[in-house]
Formats: C-alpha cells, sequence, structure tokens
C-alpha cells in the first residue's frame, strides 16, 4: 500500500493530492491513508500533509528501500527480487542461506547497519548507518577457479559507477578495493559455493561507504578510508547509486558469460591505481613479496618486477602501495 501512495504522490511531482483522490483510487478509506502516510514519514519521506491543500511529497527518503531501488532501475534480472533488513549480522551471510534455498540469480539482500560485517579471511567490516550494504547471488556458469574473475569485474562496475557520477579520483588497488585517492571507499567480497567442481552459486559482498560518518570508525581504519559523503562535502542519494551500479554490474556479468572477460580486464587495468605502482604483498603466513606492479594476468594474479628484474606472479594477499625504495 504505501508503495502504491508513492507511486502517486512521486507521479505528481511534489504537486499537492487531494486525499480523496488517492483514497478513490486506492480504494481505501482515510484512516488507512493516514496510517499509511505515517509509516512513510517513519521511514525517512518527508511528506507534507494540509487539510485544505492535500497531500504532497517533499522530500525522498535516505534509506535504501526496495522501492526506492526498483522506481528506476534499468537492469533486465538484476536486483528485481531484494530482501531488505534495517539491521543484519551480515548480509552475505543471508545471501548464502537464500542461495542455498533456491534463490533466483539477480536476487540482492541489502541493510541499512550489519552487525557482523565481514571482510575477507575473518576481518571485519565496520557498517554503520549510512553506508551500502549488499549482496547479490549470482549462478554462474563458469569453473570454481575462474570465480576471482567475479571480484574483478565487480570492481569495475563500482569504480565506473562513481567515476561516471562523481568528478573524483577513483580507482581500484589490487585485488578488491575501491580507492579515491588513496583511501579505501569500498571492499568487495566474493564467496563461492561449489558442488563437484562447478559452482553452485555465488554471493558478490559490496559494502561502499556512501553516507558513513568515517569518523567513528577505529583510528587505524579511519586513516585508510574514507567516504563518497566526505569527498563529495554532501549526502549521496544511496538508491540512485545503487541503480546505476546494478546496471553496469549486469552489464559486465552479461559479458563475462559471453565470454569477454579480457575486454573487462583492459577496464580493469585502466582503472587501476596498483599497476604502475610499487607494492608490498603480505601473504597468508606472513611472508611479504615487494615489487613493481606491472599487470594482472588473466586470472587475475598480480605480476611484480622484483629489485633484480624477476617477475613474480602473486595470486592473493594483502595489498600495499608504497614508496619505491
Ligand atoms: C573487504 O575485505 O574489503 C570486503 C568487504 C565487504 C563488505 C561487504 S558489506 C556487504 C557484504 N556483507 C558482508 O558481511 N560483507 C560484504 P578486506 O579486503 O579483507 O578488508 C577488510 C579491512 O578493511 C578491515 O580489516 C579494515 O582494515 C578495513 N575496513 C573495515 N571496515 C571498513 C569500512 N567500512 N570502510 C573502509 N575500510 C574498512
Amino acid at each position: 500500500m504505501q508503495d502504491q501512495i508513492l507511486e502517486i504522490l512521486y507521479k505528481n511531482k511534489g504537486k499537492y493530492v487531494s486525499p480523496a483522490e488517492i483514497t478513490s483510487i486506492l480504494n481505501i478509506n482515510q484512516d488507512e491513508l493516514e496510517k499509511n502516510v505515517a509509516i512513510l514519514e517513519e521511514c525517512g519521506y518527508i511528506i507534507d500533509s494540509s487539510y485544505e491543500s492535500g497531500i504532497r511529497l517533499i522530500e525522498s527518503t535516505h534509506l535504501v528501500l526496495p522501492y526506492e531501488i526498483k522506481r528506476e532501475l534499468k537492469t533486465n534480472y538484476i536486483g528485481h527480487k531484494i530482501h531488505y533488513f534495517s539491521k543484519i549480522d551480515s548480509t552475505n551471510i543471508a545471501a548464502k542461506k537464500l542461495a542455498e534455498d533456491g534463490a533466483p540469480e539477480g536476487t540482492i539482500v541489502i541493510a541499512e547497519t550489519q552487525t557482523r560485517g565481514r571482510g575477507r579471511r575473518g576481518k571485519k567490516w565496520i557498517s554503520p548507518a549510512g553506508g551500502i550494504w549488499m549482496s547479490i547471488i549470482l549462478r554462474p556458469e563458469i569453473s570454481p577457479a575462474e570465480a576471482p574473475q567475479l571480484t574483478l569485474m565487480t570492481g569495475v562496475a563500482v569504480a565506473k559507477t562513481i567515476k561516471n557520477k562523481f568528478d573524483l579520483d577513483v580507482g581500484i588497488k589490487w585485488p578488491n578495493d575501491i580507492l579515491i585517492g588513496s583511501k579505501k571507499v569500498c571492499g568487495i567480497l566474493t564467496e563461492a559455493n561449489a558442488k563437484f567442481n562447478t559452482l553452485d552459486y555465488v554471493v558478490i559482498g559490496i559494502g561502499i561507504d556512501a553516507n558513513v560518518a568515517t569518523e567513528s570508525f577505529p583510528s587505524d581504519i579511519r586513516i585508510n578510508a574514507t567516504s563518497l559523503k566526505k569527498e563529495l562535502g554532501e549526502e549521496i542519494n544511496g538508491s540512485e547509486l545503487i541503480q546505476d551500479f546494478l546496471k553496469i554490474f549486469e552489464d559486465n556479468y552479461d559479458a563475462l558469460k559471453k565470454g569477454q572477460f579480457p575486454e573487462i580486464l583492459v577496464e580493469w587495468r585502466k582503472l587501476s591505481k596498483t599497476i604502475g605502482s610499487y607494492v608490498e604483498v603480505h601473504k597468508q603466513g606472513g611472508k611479504i613479496v615487494k615489487g613493481e606492479a606491472i599487470g594482472i594476468n588473466k586470472d587475475g594474479a598480480l605480476i611484480l618486477e622484483r629489485e633484480n628484474g624477476n617477475l613474480r606472479k602473486v595470486i592473493s594477499g594483502e595489498c600495499l602501495h608504497r614508496e619505491k625504495p
């Protein structure tokens, strides 16, 4: 019902609509209308209801509600099913459960806050209000070994979305961080479930510090993190950002399914802040590999040129950009 009321208010572009008109279109009584308008106000919509003039929408909500995401969504299947939570442990955990229960490809899980947001290898992802915490369920017919391609193509989609929308120095740090300048604004966590050497499903978790107040982060994380709000000096519309992202994401994913990953890699390289930088890659187990990043190969592995001129392929690890010694 709230969605239908919103549809009428949006259609009238901020002009007053009489309650009698709304109740007759929706076949509800005045009490029901008032109850639903109150719910919309609780959801953050600013609505002006005056006895003489009627009802009008003054300002949309800041919440990333399914109605707002779907309103101008231009995708064919990604984001057509949305599971929304104001608070959840982790959207990736919820998406994995939904995928196990047969949720279709393109289903997304989104939350305003996460209490146990997750990064890679058990690391924590801080997820206060104002961020975009979202997971997408995919069922690609690719081998488990090709799953890292999905992380890279998602990184390209996030970076491209931010670049197209805002005049910011956005780029990708290998393998999965989106940076503005040298600070992290988004992280991606891909979790794959394989059966008999084929992928049953993949959950791609995307965390974007959209309108997050990074000042509240612990100091060790704060120095390396930023938000779109901080960079732009104003709040952004989260639902619009999600709509644009999902469209670019779907285009990339469709291209990948058609065998066009090499083209996505070309874009990744263009958006990369790592290639050309001197890096330290901290591998699991404590080993550190240093060198100049000169490229990534078709599997997404980073190629380093070491001080002795030898090339070294690095498949995974924590990559730090450093001053060249
Ligand atoms: C990532 O891990 O960057 C993947 C983050 C994925 C988060 C999304 S949100 C929706 C979905 N549901 C989940 O539970 N997760 C996904 P990694 O590369 O391991 O980076 C983790 C590190 O980033 C932490 O150890 C901190 O140093 C830093 N960090 C934590 N929270 C941050 C934040 N909000 N913004 C920037 N940096 C953060």
